[in-house]
């Protein structure tokens, strides 16, 4: 009888890469998490969870979660194991390891995660204790925000962003590459409620996406030339007098100079590079200078171009051209990861470590196990909260490399993914649900507090656990490998609230008991760079940066088409009949977390391509039929959906699917190219020019 059994409620965080780090209730019964949901006080939250996350529990409790360890018993990739127990696996990894340590030094062996969880404890700190201690080949973070990143910091000296519910005191909103109604839902309800009033809503985005059917007005730029778009709004805005030049005086390095760089960009020249009509141009530089505030909310998929540095670059001075930040309702609106930033040492104890041997950019994986990294070469991989076989550029040229038989690939995971397929030994991981973490989100301003719901699966163990249980076998004595996961979050959260004031009063306890903690802002500077102060060199804007030159860029923005592209003298137009295949977010999924829960999957439909109605009849491809992707990289075959959702020259297939549930064996991945972009090694997922074919 139910009335047997007492329900206990335990809050907790969403884990997942979203900007929105919802806060969740577990409802548990005799040990088993029954119901999950969302917290209705949470002011972002608002008592709903996304269509991902909706059903969770079938996640947890998913018949794959991965129970024990394994050893793979037949050549790589044959998804052949044997059951084994934690000490057998632990002996075999350290002994492998101190082998190659002994016989090619620690630099050979290469940890490689990204975003399965975002926690400070299962994903900070377990990016850094282990392998600081063993002094083990870094990996360079740059496959998501790399470019938009260093860009925003460059030219606004931080990443902060506006509360999202601000957005309500907006009259013009610019989502430019962002589809937040997939990739930031708790965001739209309040874009809604601010454009029920009035507020007139711009998505710029080659493809009508979600964000973009219910926006007052959709520009579709041709891809990567959103850099020339910038440059011309920000030419008319100057050309008409409508920029804000006391607020520049006061606050800008370089406006004149930028004011002159656009010069090169009038609206009939940026009509030919982008395809967004001459006028359409003119007008929307006009609303921009004229409607205040004046928001522009920009995410990642933007800067995944050759050029993805710059065109970050051109949209981080925007605002500061008609004067709009530190005005609530307007500004920038990128991501409010800069806020807080966890104490580096007490993260990793970095200084009691050997240095990092050297740094390997993630999105060379495949090149890097295949040659491109020597002296050592890489004779270890430890994956864990990240799936490169299916995330990661390349994919096919991964597969390649963990097929080396002299390569020891460890991967921790909660199901056997496309890149557990190609592992040595296999590690259970817990859920959110079964381990303890705080979380900061890069969406809005508050801390989230994750309990433990119910106990691991299985013989499933965390990151932190795994971690500390490898350190023991390697033979390591430090403290700092061996304390609880509470103690490790009090030892970060102090050392970081001594320096950070928006942490003042913030304890381990309050955040156990509260579940949600805002940040404690000053009255009157919740609104970024609300005192017209920057932490830039210069205590300004800088428009034209420095810092840009170290990186061997112009110091002012500038629009260079993508080398990947070969274009028609700079005018945007691919020379040839190859489509551009942009690989976003998809709704159902994250990244491809989630792509493997039947009720999702069904809801997403056949891995597809969006195909616009002229290019499919040009090339003989029926709607509904089977299609062959390929780019110099390799090929996948995908559903043709053919659409006006997409403009002529584009397609998209978005990301997520996992190879080993595709009928090709295949995903987009295997398209998509591992060149590197103007700035911080950022990945370059969309610069991908494809063929695209009826399948035999
Ligand atoms: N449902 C869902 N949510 C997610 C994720 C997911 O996989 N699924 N992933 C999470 C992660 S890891 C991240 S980083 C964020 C990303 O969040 P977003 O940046 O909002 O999502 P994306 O779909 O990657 O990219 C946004 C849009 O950029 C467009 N785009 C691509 N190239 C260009 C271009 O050259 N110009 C312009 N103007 N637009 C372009 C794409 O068509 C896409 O609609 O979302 C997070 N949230
Ligand atoms: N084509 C294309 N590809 C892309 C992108 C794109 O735009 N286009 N976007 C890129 C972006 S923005 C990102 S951020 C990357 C993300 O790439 P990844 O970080 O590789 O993300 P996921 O594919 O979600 O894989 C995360 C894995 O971590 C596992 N996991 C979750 N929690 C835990 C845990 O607590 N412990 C352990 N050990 N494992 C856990 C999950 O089961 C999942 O298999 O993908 C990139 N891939
Ligand atoms: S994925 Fe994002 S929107 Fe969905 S529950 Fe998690 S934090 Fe909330
Ligand atoms: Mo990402």
């Amino acid at each position: 009888m139910s009335t047997a059994s007492q329900a206990t409620l335990i809050r907790g965080a969403c884990p997942h890469d979203c900007p929105d780090t919802c806060a969740t209730v577990t409802e548990v019964r005799d040990g088993r998490a029954v119901r999950f949901s969302a917290d209705t006080a949470h002011p972002i939250t608002r008592g709903w969870l996304c269509a991902k996350v909706g059903p969770y529990l079938e996640r947890v409790y998913h018949p794959d979660r991965l129970r024990h360890p394994l050893r793979r018993v037949g050549p790589k990739g044959s998804d052949r194991w044997e059951r084994i127990d934690w000490d057998e696996a632990a002996a075999e990894i350290t002994s492998r390891w101190r082998a190659i340590i002994a016989e090619h030094g620690a630099a050979a062996i290469l940890p490689y995660s990204y975003s399965g969880t975002l926690g400070l404890l299962q994903l900070s700190v377990c990016n850094e204790r282990l392998w600081n201690r063993m002094g083990v080949s870094g990996l360079d973070r740059t496959i998501c925000d790399a470019a938009a990143r260093t860009a925003v910091n460059a030219t606004l000296g931080a990443r902060w962003a506006p509360d999202l519910r601000d957005v309500r005191h907006s009259k013009l909103v610019i989502l430019w590459g962002h589809n937040p109604a997939s990739t930031s839902p708790h965001f739209v309800p309040f874009l809604r409620e601010a454009q029920r009033g009035g507020t007139h809503v711009v998505t710029i985005d080659p493809r009508r996406t979600l964000t973009a059917r219910s926006a007052d007005e959709h520009l579709q730029p041709r891809p990567a030339t959103d850099g020339a778009l910038a440059l011309g709004l920000m030419h008319v805005l100057f050309a008409e007098g409508l920029h804000d030049e006391a607020w520049l005086r006061a606050h800008a390095l370089g406006w004149e100079a930028l004011r002159e760089r656009t010069a090169a960009y009038p609206p009939d020249r940026v009509a030919a590079i982008t395809g967004v009509p001459e006028e359409t141009i003119v007008q929307l530089a006009r609303r921009y200078g004229t409607t205040k505030p004046a928001l522009l909310k920009f995410a990642d998929g933007v800067q995944r171009h050759g050029n993805g540095g710059q065109t970050a670059r051109a949209l981080a001075c925007l605002p500061a051209v008609v004067g709009q930040i530190g005005v609530r309702g307007g500004g920038l609106f990128y991501s409010a990861s800069g806020y807080v930033t966890w104490d580096a040492e007490t993260v990793g104890h970095a200084s009691e470590c050997p240095p990092t041997p050297r740094v390997i950019n993630m999105n060379r994986l495949g090149a890097a196990l295949t040659g491109e990294v020597q002296d050592p070469t890489i004779m270890s991989l430890y994956v864990f909260c990240a799936n490169p076989v299916a995330a990661s550029p390349n994919a096919g040229l991964i597969v390649q490399g963990l097929q080396r038989e002299d390569l020891f690939t460890v991967v921790h995971e909660q199901f056997p993914t496309d890149t557990a397929r190609y592992a040595d030994i296999v590690l259970p991981a817990t859920s959110q649900l079964e381990q303890v973490d705080l979380h900061k989100p890069y969406g809005h301003r508050h801390l989230q507090y994750n309990h433990p719901a119910i106990a691991p699966l299985g013989e499933a163990k965390s990151n932190w656990d795994v971690m500390r249980f490898l350190a023991a076998g390697m033979g390591y004595d430090e403290p700092w490998l061996k304390q609880e996961p509470e103690e490790v979050l009090a030892e970060v959260l102090d050392a970081t609230r001594a320096t950070n004031p928006l942490l003042d009063g913030i304890t381990l306890d309050m955040l156990k008991r509260d579940g949600t903690v805002p940040f404690r802002f000053a009255p009157g500077q919740d609104v970024p760079f609300a005192d017209g102060h920057f932490p830039t060199p210069s205590g300004k804007v800088e428009l034209a940066c420095e810092a840009m030159a170290a990186h061997g860029l112009d110091p002012l923005p500038e629009y260079i088409p993508p080398v990947e592209f070969e274009r028609d003298g700079g005018a945007g137009k691919p020379t040839d009949s190859r489509l551009v295949l942009l690989t976003g977010a998809a709704h159902h999924f994250v990244t491809t977390s989630m792509a493997n829960q039947p009720t999702l999957v069904a809801k997403e439909g056949t891995p597809f391509v969006e195909i616009n109605p002229q290019d499919a009849a040009s090339r003989g491809i029926q709607p509904g039929s089977d299609v062959v992707v390929e780019s110099p990289r390799g090929w996948c075959k995908l559903r043709a959906v053919v659409t006006d959702d997409v403009p002529v020259g584009v397609a998209v297939a978005p990301k997520g699917r996992w190879a080993k549930l595709s009928p090709d064996g295949r995903n987009v991945n295997w398209t998509t190219p591992d060149a590197l972009a103007d700035l911080a090694g950022q990945s370059t997922f969309h610069s991908n020019l494809v063929d695209v074919r009826p399948a035999e």
